[in-house]
């Protein structure tokens, strides 16, 4: 009885939502356009140390490679096979990755492109990653091997093959998301190629999948794809695990497909929440803080248990996607510390950290011309590693703000408080609020043009806690301020509005 009624829920997909984070860790970076030999590295020297759940890395399979424009970071978004090398290394280094982070707790869950292949116009030869031969004009991509049989194209009604209007599922589901093929995913063939591409790497140790564009993508072909899949590799994961899915839609209101399409299936990124973060942070349309004392279900975001949220990602930090203006992006470092922090200490979504790399911004008209620039690179192409300093930052053009103090800090403050409820809310009625978890953290933003000074009730017990935003705990001693908690739980609050970063964040486990 009972296991039928496991093998009833599991079934609908319940099981996919699960992100199988191990030692009580919550928290995901996107590590986007990593190479694998860095990732093995950082996945040892700072994620596990540091409390990261898992990595969600670029995609693995072999990609198109561009010379105009000169490599962009987007020819990953252009599969010409499942073979596994990438601009970010080879299948070995792959295969090295994964087992490196899976043994110090660290999964990784890879960025599924399934929806098409390479774009229409990608012509012929072996400018691809492994290079192996493709036709994109005859729709032929011999290492899967793939054909123009296995392409949507009969099936798209309008006139330029393209996904001209929003608000048709036919269209958006059959036609071409920017001339990149569309594969008939209804195809027995086709279903089979894809899972046993993303099988070969459950098998390798992956915890699951990002998968993208499923906005593009018939929620029942995915289904049938899902259920191809295998579970979890044993050798880290428990028997009958099922793959994480979280999938790409963009749902910001107002298209005919929704994100709730595809809740059992798995988790859904919630693109409202960074939109709306951003416009909170930056005080635009005449957003306050103290208004997001209902944040999550409460501002008509999705069902906590199907969302993935974050700040802003790699599409829209760069103005692909959606979102707009309002996304705030490691350009707005004290905004984008402070948006990452409220994210972190909320106990709303799955959380995901971006990690990015740095590009010379060039705006025409409020568009950016150099939105296509790849990672940091030698002028052959090849991605340069990540260099990394005894003060933590990374060099050579790669941001890491997951190693920001602040961010990496409040990632550790979510694994603290994790499980515990949101509670203790105070705010000014303007852009200062603090709020707890449990009797496990307390956080305290001013977000306003003028000093905070309050005495709040922070639910944790009596004792000196030292501020994990202006330094941290490094043995018994404090780095950055000190916060008196009494016996009753109180403690006073001064934050400047001109403090290099205007809020305060205390935990169980940095009380001195
Ligand atoms: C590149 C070139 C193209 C060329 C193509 C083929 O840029 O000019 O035609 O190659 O040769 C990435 C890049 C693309 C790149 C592609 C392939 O972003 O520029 O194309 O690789 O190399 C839609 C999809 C969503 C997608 C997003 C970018 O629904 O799935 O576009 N994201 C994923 C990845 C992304 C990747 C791909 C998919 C493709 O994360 O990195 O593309 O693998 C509306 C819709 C959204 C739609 C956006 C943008 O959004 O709702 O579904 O996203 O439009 O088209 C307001 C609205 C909001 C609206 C938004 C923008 O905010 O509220 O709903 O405006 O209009």
């Amino acid at each position: 009885m009972k296991v039928l009624l496991l093998v009833a829920l599991f079934g609908l997909g319940f099981a996919q939502h699960d992100p199988h984070t191990r030692n009580g860790r919550t928290a995901i970076v996107h590590l986007f356009e990593w190479r694998w030999a860095d990732i093995a590295a950082e996945c040892e020297r700072f994620l596990a140390p540091n409390g990261y759940a898992g990595v969600q890395i670029s995609p693995p399979n072999e990609h198109i490679v561009l010379n105009s424009p000169w490599r962009p970071w987007w020819q990953r978004y252009q599969p010409t096979s499942y073979k596994l090398c990438s601009r970010s290394g080879s299948e070995a280094e792959l295969r090295d990755m994964i087992t490196r982070c899976n043994n110090v707790g660290v999964n990784i869950y890879v960025d599924a492109v399934i929806n098409h292949m390479c774009g229409a116009g990608g012509g012929e030869g072996t400018h691809s990653s492994c290079g192996n031969w493709f036709s994109a004009s005859k729709k032929d991509f011999p290492s899967v091997p793939y054909t123009s049989w296995d392409f949507n194209d009969g099936k798209c009604k309008t006139g330029s093959g393209e996904i001209e209007n929003y608000g048709d599922i036919y269209q958006v589901r059959d036609c071409r998301l920017v001339g990149l093929l569309d594969l008939a995913l209804e195809k027995e063939y086709v279903r089979g190629k894809v899972a046993a591409f993303m099988n070969t790497l459950i098998d390798m140790g992956v915890a699951g999948f990002r998968v993208d564009a499923c906005k593009h993508m018939w929620p029942g072909d995915l289904q049938s794809i899902y259920g191809r899949l295998n579970n979890l590799n044993t050798k880290w994961f428990s028997a009958g695990s099922r793959p994480f899915i979280y999938q790409e839609v963009i749902d910001l209101g107002g298209e005919a497909i929704a994100a709730k399409d595809y809740f059992y299936l798995g988790r859904v990124t919630e693109f409202k929440y960074g939109a709306k973060l951003g416009n909170v942070i930056r005080k635009w349309n005449g957003e306050k803080l103290y208004y997001t004392k209902n944040w999550g279900e409460g501002w008509g975001f999705m069902p906590n248990g199907n969302a993935v949220v974050f700040v802003d990602n790699h599409d829209n930090q760069r103005g692909h996607g959606a979102g707009g203006a309002s996304i705030v992006t490691f350009w707005d470092a004290r905004l984008y510390k402070m948006a990452s922090a409220y994210m972190l200490a909320h106990p709303y979504g799955v959380a995901r950290v971006m990690s990015s790399f740095r590009w010379e911004r060039n705006f025409v008209n409020g568009k950016d011309q150099n939105d296509w620039i790849g990672p940091p690179s030698y002028s052959d192409g090849s991605t340069k590693p990540v260099p990394v300093y005894a003060d933590q930052t990374c060099g050579d053009g790669w941001v890491c703000e997951h190693r920001w103090r602040q961010i990496k800090n409040m990632v550790i403050f979510r694994n603290v408080v994790n499980g515990q409820p949101h509670a203790n809310w105070w705010d000014n009625g303007s852009n200062q609020v603090a709020f707890g978890r449990g009797n496990r953290g307390f956080i305290v933003f001013n977000n306003d043009d003028w000093a905070l000074d309050v005495t709040l009730n922070t639910g944790l017990p009596g004792g000196t806690y030292c501020d994990v935003i202006s330094g941290q705990k490094e043995g018994s001693r404090c780095t950055g301020k000190q916060i008196t908690v009494g016996s009753d739980g109180r403690a006073h609050f001064w934050i400047s509005n001109a403090d290099e970063d205007p809020f305060v964040a205390i935990h169980a486990s940095s009380k001195l």
